[in-house]
């Protein structure tokens, strides 16, 4: 047996070898209390020290495992069985049991390579006759300056032009968008692409408007200008046509309005409170719930065709629009009845804050056992909460607890996890609450970001540990199918031994340009600085470019799921420009160019500012 004090002496500290007669020793428990006993103050506190710092680590290592677990229990003590070691953030792990990915390794020199095409393919639309949208260096760079000069208000955003290389490439195929819709399109609502034609909705230049500040940020200064002058000269609202009232709204009043804030063209707010004016008679109803749809020429509201009712999520996606209309012209008009339809929402009975997703205007109440969806007739009703409470500076209540009521809704009520994977995903509840559906809607995707949003504002911490699982998700949506582009609807396998998380259905399988999981990154990436978030956008960018890109422009396609036989639809949507590449760009950003404490973006990427009150 070594001495322990010689040992120390000869080697200047204390070894703890310990001999091999010692183990083998029966009455080896007493040799440990002896020794014990003839060990020196100063060898007892170093291994009493020794032992409080290994314990130490065992305890924080374990804390760190369980964080997650932790946050998401504080509010949803119910359901969320999470897999003991969990780790947060996921890397994108090729080891999930699933089909492969064309994409999921996709290299810079490739990336270089969609680029080019794309750069080659809007130097063929020059060349054919497109003189005015040459894409020329360094006279783009002038017009960038000039831009940033005359028309970007420096007052929490600066638009500096695209700085690297994504988003260059971002840049490039917004060009490309804009460059056929111009020629095939110009001044209709939609672009068919393969046809080279165009398709009329409202008739109310939707492409060019949804895509006005899109351009501002991009730094676009002659694209903006004429479009602004197609605006000034062009756009009417006197048709004696039917729009639908959150579609206008949210595109065409919340375009004009965002265009108006970054550029301070006048033109802008006139052809808004043009328009609000015209919209306002669908508010004629006995509740003051405003009818789905408005007649701009005689101005009266009626339900739509289909239904008695008004879809939830529309009536209540129109205030951050309406009172930013009252808060510029200073009439209280619009914001009135707009605060009203809030508040007799708010009034409404809830299971956890939860809401049905149709509601009639004439009786005001709820249709009973409709739906109740973060996709489809729901969504941005959740949005609107948060944000309007942020539009008016967090001074309205109300607003603030139906949100973080409805967030707990949301992980208690509606939140499940897949077999294998334990991925988290969001159903949908059916039947005044007596069945559960395992389906989630690529619309249901903006909640990642919204929830993220509600963090940076004070909302508890654990919905960002949620957020961030749920927009894993949704990127696996995208991530799992061999385009890299996410069906409009997954379904979510939950029994016991499934081997697959989830799947679409042939109906289902079509992706329409869709921003709603590209949004969720940037609002992430915003808020946790996590540039996984970039590189997932940069993915389902290559998807976006290698399948949807035609020569006519970007088109939807009914089939996600084969890489051979995608079905093209021939459409672009106009969301496509206004939101999915807005947020590519912002997502891309070295440097935020957004002041989220004073801008929020509409629930169709337009910038409205944060009021004090
Ligand atoms: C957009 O018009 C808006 O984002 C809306 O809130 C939901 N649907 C589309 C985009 O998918």
């Amino acid at each position: 047996m070594h001495n322990l004090s010689e040992n120390m002496k000869s080697k200047g500290h204390i070894s703890l070898e310990v001999p091999s007669s010692y183990l083998e020793s029966p009455t080896r428990s007493i040799n440990i209390w002896r020794r014990w006993n003839k060990l020196s103050r100063l060898q007892k506190s170093t291994i009493y020290l020794l032992v409080t710092i290994i314990i130490f680590i065992l305890i924080f290592t374990h804390q760190q495992e369980n964080k997650t677990l932790h946050n998401i229990k504080a509010s949803n003590e119910k359901i969320l069985p999470i897999e003991p070691g969990h780790k947060w953030p996921p890397q994108f792990q090729k080891s999930l049991q699933d089909e492969p990915t064309v994409l999921d390794e996709a290299k810079l020199s490739q990336d270089n390579e969609v680029q080019n095409a794309a750069e080659e393919e809007d130097k063929d639309i020059d060349d054919k006759g497109e003189q005015d949208f040459v894409d020329d260096g360094d006279s783009n760079q002038a017009k960038e300056d000039d831009f940033e000069a005359s028309a970007v208000k420096d007052i929490g955003l600066k638009f500096n032009g695209a700085q690297n290389e994504r988003q260059r490439a971002v840049t490039s195929a917004f060009k490309h968008a804009w460059q056929n819709y111009r020629k095939y399109a110009w001044g209709k609502d939609h672009l068919k692409p393969l046809s080279k034609t165009f398709e009329t909705w409202f008739d109310l230049g939707l492409t060019i408007i949804d895509s006005l500040d899109t351009m501002i940020v991009m730094g676009l200064t002659e694209e903006f200008e004429e479009a602004r002058d197609w605006v000034k000269q062009n756009l009417l609202f006197s048709t004696n046509k039917d729009v639908n009232l959150f579609e206008t709204t949210i595109r065409v009043l919340g375009g004009l309005l965002s265009a108006y804030h970054l550029s301070d063209e006048k033109i802008f707010l006139d052809k808004a409170t043009e328009l609000g004016d015209r919209m306002m008679g669908a508010f004629d109803s006995i509740s003051g719930i405003p009818f789905s749809d408005v007649n701009l020429q005689s101005r009266s509201g009626h339900a739509p065709k289909w239904s008695p009712d008004s879809s939830t999520s529309e009536v209540t996606t129109i205030q951050l629009e309406f009172r930013d209309l009252s808060r510029l012209t200073g009439n209280s008009k619009y914001e009135d009845a707009i605060s009203k339809v809030s508040s007799l929402v708010h009034k409404l009975e809830k299971d956890t804050g939860l809401v049905p997703i149709f509601i009639n205007a004439n009786t005001g109440k709820f249709r009973s056992h409709s739906t109740i969806t973060m996709g489809a007739r729901g969504d941005s009703y959740y949005e609107y909460l948060l944000k309007q409470w942020l539009q008016t500076g967090k001074t309205i209540d109300y607003l603030k607890e139906d949100y973080e009521l409805a967030m707990t809704g949301v992980m208690t009520k509606m939140a499940k996890r897949t077999v294998p994977n334990n991925l988290l995903f969001i159903g949908e509840i059916l039947a005044g609450g007596k069945e559960f559906k395992p389906k989630m809607d690529e619309l249901a995707c903006f909640l990642p970001g919204t929830m993220a949003l509600g963090v940076k504002n004070g909302m508890p911490p654990g919905h960002l540990d949620f957020a961030q699982e749920l927009a894993y998700t949704c990127f696996l949506t995208f991530a799992r199918q061999p385009t890299f582009l996410a069906p409009e609807i997954s379904y979510f396998n939950t029994a016991r031994g499934s081997t697959k998380d989830f799947f679409c259905k042939p109906n289902d399988s079509h992706y329409l340009l869709r921003p709603e999981t590209i949004e969720s990154l940037w609002y992430l990436y915003y808020i946790t600085g996590n540039k996984t978030y970039q590189d997932w956008g940069w993915q389902i960018f290559q998807g976006i470019e290698k399948y949807t890109r035609v020569a006519g422009g970007y088109t939807t396609i009914s089939n996600v799921r084969n890489p051979i036989d995608t079905r093209p639809k021939d459409k672009m949507e106009t969301f496509f420009l206004g939101e999915t590449l807005k947020y590519l760009y912002l997502l891309f950003a070295d440097q935020h160019e957004v002041d989220l404490d004073k801008w929020l973006l509409n629930t169709e990427a337009h910038f409205m500012p944060i009021y004090s009150d």
